[in-house]
Parts: structure tokens; sequence; C-alpha cells
């Protein structure tokens, strides 16, 4: 696509850009990753990070976003304007272009940080090919153009339709039902957790969402944080208990490349250390987190050093002093590399050196400032570091044996006959009643069926010689076979499948989000290779005569309820858990490949799994009692 603007035969030209939208609508999976809920929210937020980009240009204060009837989104920003003058390459005025050429975003000036990372910054014109409608309005020097168009393609010019003192840019549009055949249903909550998100990492942006599909019940939020990231830890840690009361923050500049950490420890053992580049979020990390784990560990042993805190030969591990730590690291950098599995990884190698200096500069200063937070930092880093080194000198004697099998009990594992581990499944199933329909109803040639039955552990509470001694933990260590933490070998997988299938109702979503967070943790190449899954058990059973239909949300429910004819009793059950189905019904709605729905994991989701998990572990009752009553809703697209 690049060379299409260089070309100067004005038919042929507008000729090929039609092609290039309708490439889009031939083949949206390649611009948006995928056409399911994924890819739906996703053009939402090509949007919204246009109006971003405004923001970090520093013309833009508030961003709106609104989710009307018919699932019609509406995004405004008081930013400039998109350009409005005649683009001198196409002919076409800035704005049409914008939403007219693939990847036409951006082209108009280099000076700022864009966001166009990843699936990021194919641009507003993918958007454009995707929506059935889509109206522009730009309010600028004056006065009030739009321009609309339909499935691309345009309905009208840049029209000149009144006068205005203001200044902004409004975008609204429906995506088209013929792409999006799982449906446009967006989900308030995946909006508004990354609107959230959005509003920390841009401190003083306001960021509004209002939901008004339902007039009954509007909802309605507002963000704004003049604390930026600092308030992004300080939310993190509501729930748990810091060590020190000041959220430590820095931030600085370099070559043009800027950097802003905030961190502060809590008495966990797991640490959160969220980074990101230009607003995306990097779940496999990259030079930014490398910079940032280097100096913490550098200026916190030159500290404990100089301080006389260390007896003899002491010293602290990457692993020690990030224990119990909660980190935002965002930085913009005009030209981001993604590397890596997801492309979620920055690689520009000059960050690494920036992030490290910048943090160690001002580290050192705050340690020798705040001696009382220095002191209990240090002495949470040497308890972590006591812990590891009694932790190892008691696996070494217990060497002989391996600590999985002298633990004498029997797991539940029912194995698959396959040893192809290509071919081969692991279904983790919550509790002996709905293991045993499992068992029955499975296909034992390639799926296995481990049941758990005690609680799986919060691994976020506990070290790795706790989470060894869990049984159900040990279970699955002992079924995948890679081993776990530093001896993990993914290629050791037995099952190139993992199958979580828990309960549709908010235990499962818990005992689910327990399992997934051990995951993320202790095996986290499962999760970027894109092994492990969450089954779809069917809500709803209906019958009706002879015929017998499954719902999967009440949506689906409705859709089935109407198309059956008029004088129709059918027979709703509501399955209230996975226990419920004989084995028939469970193999045919939930485990057979032919006719079951998997959701894949993605590593991108953490944060949001850490948000589900404070939600349903916290003490803030109001957010726990509306995801509980929006739950049903809520679990079927919950990726992590
Ligand atoms: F592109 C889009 F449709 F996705 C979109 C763009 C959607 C929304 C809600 C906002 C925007 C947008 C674009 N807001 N503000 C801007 N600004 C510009 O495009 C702009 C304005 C002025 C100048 C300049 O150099 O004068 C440059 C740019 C890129």
């Amino acid at each position: 696509m690049e060379n299409l603007e260089q070309k100067n035969n004005y038919g042929g030209e507008s000729i090929q850009i039609l092609e290039g939208l309708e490439a889009v609508r031939k083949r949206p999976g390649m611009y948006i990753g995928s056409t399911g809920p994924r890819g739906l929210h996703h053009l939402v937020w090509e949007i919204v990070d246009n109006a971003i980009d405004e923001a970090l240009a520093g013309f833009c204060t508030h961003i709106k976003v609104e989710i009307e009837p018919d699932n019609y989104i509406i995004v405004s920003d008081n930013g400039r304007g998109i350009p409005v003058d005649i683009h001198q390459k196409t002919g076409k005025s800035a704005a049409e272009a914008v939403f007219t050429i693939l990847h036409a975003g951006g082209k108009f000036d280099g000076k700022s940080y864009k966001v166009s990372g990843g699936l990021h910054g194919v641009g507003a014109s993918v958007v454009n090919a995707l929506s059935e409608h889509l109206k522009v309005e730009i309010k600028k020097d004056g006065k009030i153009y739009t321009q609309e168009y339909a499935r691309g393609k345009k309905l009208t010019e840049l029209l000149t339709v009144g006068e205005t003192e203001e200044t902004g840019t409004t975008v609204k549009f429906k995506p088209d039902i013929e792409i999006f055949k799982e449906g446009i249903d967006f989900e308030y909550e995946i909006l508004r957790n990354r609107l959230q998100q959005s509003a920390f990492l841009n401190k003083g942006l306001k960021i509004s969402l209002k939901d008004s599909r339902d007039p009954e019940k509007i909802k309605e939020v507002n963000y704004h944080y003049e604390g930026g990231i600092k308030e992004y830890v300080e939310y993190l840690n509501k729930t748990k208990a810091p060590i020190h009361n000041d959220i430590i923050y820095i931030d600085g500049a370099m070559d043009g490349i800027e950097v802003e950490i905030a961190m502060q420890y809590t008495e966990d053992y797991a640490s959160n250390i969220y980074s990101f580049i230009n607003n995306i979020y990097t779940p496999e990390g990259g030079t930014h987190e490398e910079g940032f784990r280097a100096s913490l560990t550098r200026s916190l042993n030159n500290y404990g050093r100089d301080a006389n805190i260390f007896r003899k030969e002491e010293s602290l591990t990457g692993e020690d002093v990030r224990e119990g730590l909660t980190t935002i690291i965002s930085c913009r950098h005009p030209n981001p590399q993604f590397e890596g599995q997801t492309k979620t990884k920055l690689g520009n190698t000059e960050v690494r050196r920036i992030t490290s200096q910048i943090l160690s500069d001002q580290l050192d200063i705050y340690l020798k400032e705040n001696p009382q937070s220095a002191k209990a930092i240090l002495e949470k880093a040497l308890l972590a570091s006591r812990a590891r080194i009694a932790a190892k000198k008691a696996r070494e004697a217990t060497r002989r044996k391996n600590p999985l099998e002298s633990l004498g009990f029997a797991s539940k594992l029912a194995d698959c006959r396959s040893k192809n581990p290509e071919e081969c499944e692991i279904y983790i199933v919550e509790g002996d009643s709905a293991g045993g329909s499992a068992k029955q109803g499975r296909n034992s040639e390639f799926q296995a069926i481990l049941p758990l039955r005690g609680k799986v552990l919060n691994v976020e509470k506990a070290r790795l010689d706790k989470v060894l001694g869990n049984k159900e933990i040990i279970s699955m260590i002992q079924a995948f076979g890679t081993g776990i933490g530093e001896e993990f070998d993914i290629n050791q997988s037995r099952y190139h499948k993992i199958i979580i299938m828990t309960d549709a109702d908010v235990d499962g979503a818990h005992i689910r989000t327990l399992l997934l967070t051990f995951l993320y943790r202790f095996m986290r190449p499962l999760v970027e290779k894109g092994y492990v899954y969450i089954a779809q058990p069917p809500l709803y059973k209906i019958a009706n005569n002879k015929k017998v239909d499954y719902a999967y949300s009440d949506d689906e429910l409705q859709k089935i309820l109407e198309s059956l004819p008029r004088t129709a009793k059918p027979v709703i059950q509501r399955y209230k858990g996975l226990g419920e189905m004989n084995p028939e019904q469970l193999w045919e709605t939930t485990m057979n490949p032919e006719s079951r729905t998997l959701l894949q994991v993605t590593l991108d989701d953490a944060i949001e799994a850490d948000g589900i998990f404070r939600m349903l572990m916290g003490d803030d009752v109001a957010p726990r009692r509306e995801f509980i009553e929006e739950n049903a809703v809520y679990v079927e697209n919950l990726d992590i």
C-alpha cells in the first residue's frame, strides 16, 4: 500500500484505494486480529487512540465515548479537528484520506508520539471499511464539517454544515454485522476498563464513557487522574498492604525518549510489573523493563552495602528485589520497535540504557532522602533472599527423591491414549461430579481430564515453596510434564491444549482466575504460546418437543425463543453447573471439537485479570455486586 500514494494517475489511484479498503473487508482478521469480540472492541481503540494522539500532542483535554442504542459508538474530542485542507498527493481532503487510505493515519506529522504498535495504528480507514455506517464531524476554523460513509465508501463529500467557535473531532460508527458475524454488542466493562487505563496513562486527560443502550439503566463514568501512573499504582495496591506509605515516582527524558515510573512495595510475594510504550501495554516486556530491572537490583544492592544492612557476602537477586513490587513503567518513543511472539515486546536497544539511567539516578536519591522507606524495602528484599536460599538448601537435601512423587498421593488424572502432544488436550475441571461427566463424555483417544477437588492456592500470596506444597498445583505440574519455575520447559508439555472448564457462575469465574493466575505466574510460556483455553459451557438448554437447543448467553436464548413457532411451549433449563449436564450433553456442547467454542487466553489481558481478581477478592462491595449481576454476560467474553 505504501507506493499507492506515489502514483500520479488519479483514476487508477482511486480504484486502487477502493481495493485497499476492499482488502480490509475481505480479510478483516489481517487488520484487527479477529472478527470476534476482541476485533470488535479493537475498532473503538483505533478511534480512541487517534484522539489520544491529539492529547499527547497537547491539544486535547477531554475525550468522550458513548455507546448508543444499536451499538453505535461515538468518540469525540476537543482537539484541533482533523485537517480539512486538500492533501497534495491524493487530491482529497486530509480528513477523507484518513478514512479512505490504509495507513493514512499519522502521515501528517512525524513530531508527536504515535500510537503505532502491534495491531494498533492500522488507522481509522480500517474502522471505516468495517463499519456499516460512519460519520465524522470536524469543528475547525469557525466551521462545522461532516462527511459520511457506508462500508468504507463515501456517501457524501466533506460538507460545511454550520458555524462554531469550538474545535474538535467526533466520529460516530456502527460496526458491520456482515463482518462481525458473532455480533456487534459492545461490552461496557471492557470499554470501561481500557478507558480507565488510558486515563491513568495520560495524566490530566479527562475520559468519559456513557452507555445509553438501555434507557432505564444508563451507565456513566468519568476518569481524570492528575497523578497519572502514580494513581494507577495506588489503585492497583488498594487491596494490598503497602510497606511504605508513599509511591515512588520517577520521570525523565533523554534523546527524545520519555520515561515515567511509579512503584510501591506491598506485603505480597508476587510482583506486578506492567510496562507500556506510547500507551500500548507490552506484556512481553522488552528493553524498558530490562533497564528497569537492572537498575532496581543495582540501586538496592548499592544502598544495602553502603548502609551496612547486609551480612557478609549477602546480596540481592532480581527476584528478591521484585518481591511484592507493584510497578507501572510508561515510556514514550517516537519510533517504537515491536518484537516477540505476539509483537508486544519493546525492542529499541537504546531504551534499556535510558530507562536504567533515569531510574538509578533518581532511585538512589529517593533511598537517601527516605531512609524509613528504604529500610522497609531492603528488609523485605533480604527476607526474600534468605527464604530463597533456605528453600534452595531444603530442595537440594531432598533432591534424590522427586519432590512431586514423594508427596504420596494419587492424582485424579484420567489420561488420554495418544502420546502426541500436538493433538492432546487436557481439561482442568472443577469438582468431582463435573469431572465424572467429563471422563465419561470425552474422547479418551486425545482428551485427558484432570478434576480439581480442593481449593486452588492464590499464588499472588505465596512463594514458590508454598506453591509447590499445594496438591491441586502439583497435580497440574505432574500432568503437564513441564516442570515449573526455573526448570519449566514448554517442550516437555504433554498437551498443546490446556482447557479450563469451570461453571459459568461467580465461583467458576473465581476458580478460573486462580488457575489463570497460576499459569501466568509460573508457566507463562504456556500462555504466550497460546496453549491455554477456556471452555464455554452453555447457560441454557431449550427443549421443544424432540428438538434440543443450547444457548451460551441470554441474547442467544432470546434469539432461540424468538425462532420457535408461536404456540411452542419450550422447557428451559438453566444450568447452574457443569455437574447438571450428563456426559453426552457435556460432550456435545462443550467438548466436541466439531461443535464447541474455546476462548484462547492471551497475555495482554493480564491487567484485566488482576482487576477482576481484585474485584472478586477485594473488599469493594459495589463493584463485586455489579460483577455478579452481570456475570452471565461477562464470563462469556472473559479471556483472562
Ligand atoms: F482519525 C480518527 F477518525 F480516527 C479520529 C481522529 C477520531 C477522533 C475521535 C479524533 C481524531 C483526531 C485527530 N482528533 N484530533 C486530531 N487531530 C489531527 O488529526 C490533527 C489536527 C491538526 C494538525 C495540525 O498539524 O494542525 C495535525 C493533526 C494530525
